[in-house]
Protein backbone atom coordinates (compact mmCIF):
# COMPACT_ATOMS: atom_id res chain seq x y z
CA UNK A 1 0.00 0.00 0.00
CA UNK A 2 1.11 3.39 -0.63
CA UNK A 3 2.82 5.60 2.09
CA UNK A 4 1.48 8.82 1.12
CA UNK A 5 -2.35 9.59 0.86
CA UNK A 6 -4.44 12.84 -0.08
CA UNK A 7 -7.02 13.08 2.33
CA UNK A 8 -8.98 15.91 0.53
CA UNK A 9 -7.49 18.59 2.55
CA UNK A 10 -3.96 17.76 2.51
CA UNK A 11 -0.61 14.88 1.38
CA UNK A 12 -0.75 12.89 4.52
CA UNK A 13 2.31 10.11 5.28
CA UNK A 14 5.99 9.71 5.75
CA UNK A 15 8.84 12.14 3.88
CA UNK A 16 5.84 15.70 3.05
CA UNK A 17 7.53 18.49 2.74
CA UNK A 18 5.78 21.66 3.33
CA UNK A 19 6.40 25.00 1.97
CA UNK A 20 4.17 28.25 2.49
CA UNK A 21 4.59 31.77 1.05
CA UNK A 22 3.05 35.17 2.31
CA UNK A 23 2.83 38.40 0.67
CA UNK A 24 5.79 39.45 2.25
CA UNK A 25 7.54 37.16 0.41
CA UNK A 26 5.77 37.97 -2.91
CA UNK A 27 6.84 41.59 -3.44
CA UNK A 28 8.66 41.30 -6.86
CA UNK A 29 5.73 38.88 -8.30
CA UNK A 30 2.66 41.53 -7.73
CA UNK A 31 2.63 45.00 -10.33
CA UNK A 32 0.88 47.08 -8.29
CA UNK A 33 3.47 47.66 -6.01
CA UNK A 34 1.32 50.24 -3.92
CA UNK A 35 -1.56 47.58 -2.95
CA UNK A 36 1.12 45.30 -2.16
CA UNK A 37 2.82 47.27 -0.07
CA UNK A 38 -0.77 48.73 1.82
CA UNK A 39 -1.38 44.74 2.53
CA UNK A 40 -0.51 42.82 5.82
CA UNK A 41 2.64 40.81 4.50
CA UNK A 42 2.12 38.37 6.92
CA UNK A 43 -1.34 37.06 5.01
CA UNK A 44 -1.04 33.67 3.58
CA UNK A 45 -0.92 33.58 -0.59
CA UNK A 46 0.10 29.90 -0.68
CA UNK A 47 0.93 26.52 0.25
CA UNK A 48 3.38 23.81 -1.32
CA UNK A 49 3.09 19.91 0.10
CA UNK A 50 5.72 18.20 -1.86
CA UNK A 51 6.80 14.42 -2.00
CA UNK A 52 10.41 13.87 -3.30
CA UNK A 53 10.80 9.81 -3.55
CA UNK A 54 14.55 10.10 -4.83
CA UNK A 55 16.77 12.46 -4.93
CA UNK A 56 17.07 16.06 -6.46
CA UNK A 57 18.19 15.88 -10.13
CA UNK A 58 17.89 11.96 -10.61
CA UNK A 59 17.35 11.79 -13.94
CA UNK A 60 14.45 9.37 -14.79
CA UNK A 61 12.58 10.19 -11.27
CA UNK A 62 9.58 12.30 -10.56
CA UNK A 63 8.44 14.38 -7.96
CA UNK A 64 5.09 14.82 -6.75
CA UNK A 65 2.70 17.89 -5.35
CA UNK A 66 -0.04 19.64 -3.96
CA UNK A 67 -0.60 23.31 -4.06
CA UNK A 68 -3.59 25.15 -2.31
CA UNK A 69 -3.68 28.89 -3.13
CA UNK A 70 -5.63 31.38 -1.11
CA UNK A 71 -8.31 33.68 -2.87
CA UNK A 72 -7.49 37.40 -3.01
CA UNK A 73 -5.92 39.55 -4.94
CA UNK A 74 -3.37 42.53 -5.01
CA UNK A 75 -4.30 45.42 -6.43
CA UNK A 76 -6.71 44.03 -10.20
CA UNK A 77 -4.04 40.87 -9.87
CA UNK A 78 -5.21 37.81 -8.46
CA UNK A 79 -3.10 35.98 -5.90
CA UNK A 80 -0.75 33.24 -7.52
CA UNK A 81 2.48 31.74 -7.15
CA UNK A 82 5.50 33.09 -8.01
CA UNK A 83 6.20 31.09 -11.42
CA UNK A 84 9.50 29.43 -12.68
CA UNK A 85 10.62 27.45 -15.64
CA UNK A 86 12.64 24.45 -15.14
CA UNK A 87 16.06 24.71 -14.77
CA UNK A 88 16.98 22.25 -17.42
CA UNK A 89 14.19 23.89 -20.28
CA UNK A 90 12.68 20.75 -22.13
CA UNK A 91 11.32 18.91 -18.57
CA UNK A 92 7.99 19.40 -18.86
CA UNK A 93 5.39 18.99 -16.46
CA UNK A 94 1.43 18.02 -15.92
CA UNK A 95 -1.19 19.68 -13.44
CA UNK A 96 -4.90 18.61 -12.25
CA UNK A 97 -7.05 20.95 -10.69
CA UNK A 98 -8.82 19.36 -7.71
CA UNK A 99 -10.65 22.10 -5.99
CA UNK A 100 -11.83 25.78 -6.57
CA UNK A 101 -10.91 27.97 -9.85
CA UNK A 102 -7.96 29.48 -11.66
CA UNK A 103 -6.22 29.71 -14.19
CA UNK A 104 -2.85 27.85 -15.45
CA UNK A 105 -0.51 31.11 -17.19
CA UNK A 106 1.83 29.63 -19.06
CA UNK A 107 4.88 31.43 -21.05
CA UNK A 108 7.00 30.95 -23.93
CA UNK A 109 10.62 31.16 -23.19
CA UNK A 110 11.71 34.16 -25.73
CA UNK A 111 8.63 35.88 -23.52
CA UNK A 112 6.49 36.39 -27.27
CA UNK A 113 3.70 34.45 -26.17
CA UNK A 114 1.78 34.08 -23.06
CA UNK A 115 -1.68 31.82 -22.55
CA UNK A 116 -3.72 30.50 -20.08
CA UNK A 117 -6.09 27.68 -19.29
CA UNK A 118 -9.07 27.57 -17.21
CA UNK A 119 -8.36 25.03 -14.02
CA UNK A 120 -11.05 23.25 -12.07
CA UNK A 121 -11.67 20.05 -10.56
CA UNK A 122 -10.57 17.01 -12.68
CA UNK A 123 -8.79 19.20 -15.25
CA UNK A 124 -5.72 18.31 -16.77
CA UNK A 125 -2.87 20.55 -17.78
CA UNK A 126 0.19 19.19 -20.00
CA UNK A 127 2.88 22.00 -19.28
CA UNK A 128 5.81 21.63 -22.44
CA UNK A 129 9.38 22.38 -21.80
CA UNK A 130 10.64 25.77 -22.13
CA UNK A 131 7.27 27.03 -20.69
CA UNK A 132 7.18 29.59 -17.80
CA UNK A 133 3.90 28.08 -15.79
CA UNK A 134 2.31 30.28 -12.70
CA UNK A 135 -1.62 29.29 -11.75
CA UNK A 136 -3.60 31.75 -10.20
CA UNK A 137 -6.75 31.60 -8.18
CA UNK A 138 -9.66 33.52 -10.21
CA UNK A 139 -12.42 32.36 -7.35
CA UNK A 140 -13.52 33.39 -4.00
CA UNK A 141 -12.42 29.83 -2.17
CA UNK A 142 -8.64 27.90 -2.47
CA UNK A 143 -8.09 26.32 -5.46
CA UNK A 144 -5.85 23.43 -4.83
CA UNK A 145 -3.91 21.10 -7.92
CA UNK A 146 -1.87 18.56 -8.03
CA UNK A 147 1.76 18.48 -9.90
CA UNK A 148 3.95 16.14 -11.16
CA UNK A 149 7.34 16.60 -12.66
CA UNK A 150 10.70 15.29 -13.01
CA UNK A 151 13.05 15.26 -10.59
CA UNK A 152 15.82 16.44 -12.37
CA UNK A 153 13.84 19.62 -13.46
CA UNK A 154 14.91 21.94 -11.20
CA UNK A 155 13.26 25.38 -10.59
CA UNK A 156 14.67 28.80 -12.26
CA UNK A 157 12.90 31.53 -10.48
CA UNK A 158 15.71 34.35 -10.58
CA UNK A 159 14.48 34.94 -14.24
CA UNK A 160 10.54 35.35 -13.30
CA UNK A 161 11.60 37.49 -10.37
CA UNK A 162 13.86 39.84 -12.55
CA UNK A 163 11.48 39.84 -15.67
CA UNK A 164 7.75 38.52 -14.63
CA UNK A 165 5.55 37.33 -17.39
CA UNK A 166 5.48 39.75 -20.29
CA UNK A 167 1.07 39.15 -19.70
CA UNK A 168 -0.77 39.80 -16.42
CA UNK A 169 -3.78 38.15 -15.02
CA UNK A 170 -6.38 40.89 -13.95
CA UNK A 171 -9.67 41.28 -12.62
CA UNK A 172 -12.41 43.23 -15.20
CA UNK A 173 -15.56 43.86 -13.82
CA UNK A 174 -14.98 39.59 -12.40
CA UNK A 175 -13.91 38.20 -15.14
CA UNK A 176 -9.85 37.31 -15.35
CA UNK A 177 -8.32 38.44 -18.52
CA UNK A 178 -4.27 38.72 -19.37
CA UNK A 179 -3.12 42.21 -20.11
CA UNK A 180 0.33 43.52 -21.37
CA UNK A 181 2.75 44.09 -18.16
CA UNK A 182 2.43 47.58 -17.02
C1 LIG B 1 6.88 22.38 -9.42
C2 LIG B 1 5.45 22.72 -9.69
C3 LIG B 1 4.59 23.22 -8.50
C4 LIG B 1 5.00 24.61 -8.00
C5 LIG B 1 3.98 25.22 -7.04
C6 LIG B 1 4.35 26.59 -6.53
O1 LIG B 1 7.61 22.20 -10.60
O2 LIG B 1 5.33 23.60 -10.79
O3 LIG B 1 4.62 22.31 -7.45
O4 LIG B 1 6.26 24.57 -7.39
O5 LIG B 1 2.74 25.33 -7.70
O6 LIG B 1 4.73 27.46 -7.54
P1 LIG B 1 6.18 28.13 -7.52
O7 LIG B 1 6.28 28.84 -8.82
O8 LIG B 1 6.25 29.02 -6.33
O9 LIG B 1 7.16 26.99 -7.41
ZN1 LIG C 1 7.24 23.48 -12.51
Amino acid sequence: MSKIAFDGRHLTGEGVERLSRKLGDLGDIFSDKGAHAALPQGRLVYEVESVLPVKEGTEGGLFVGMTYIHPGKVGREYFMTKGHFHTIRNRAEVYIGIEGEGMLILMSEDRSRVWAEKMRPGSIHYIPGHTAHRTANTGNRILSFGAVWPADAGHDYATISENGFSKILVDMDGVPVLIDKP
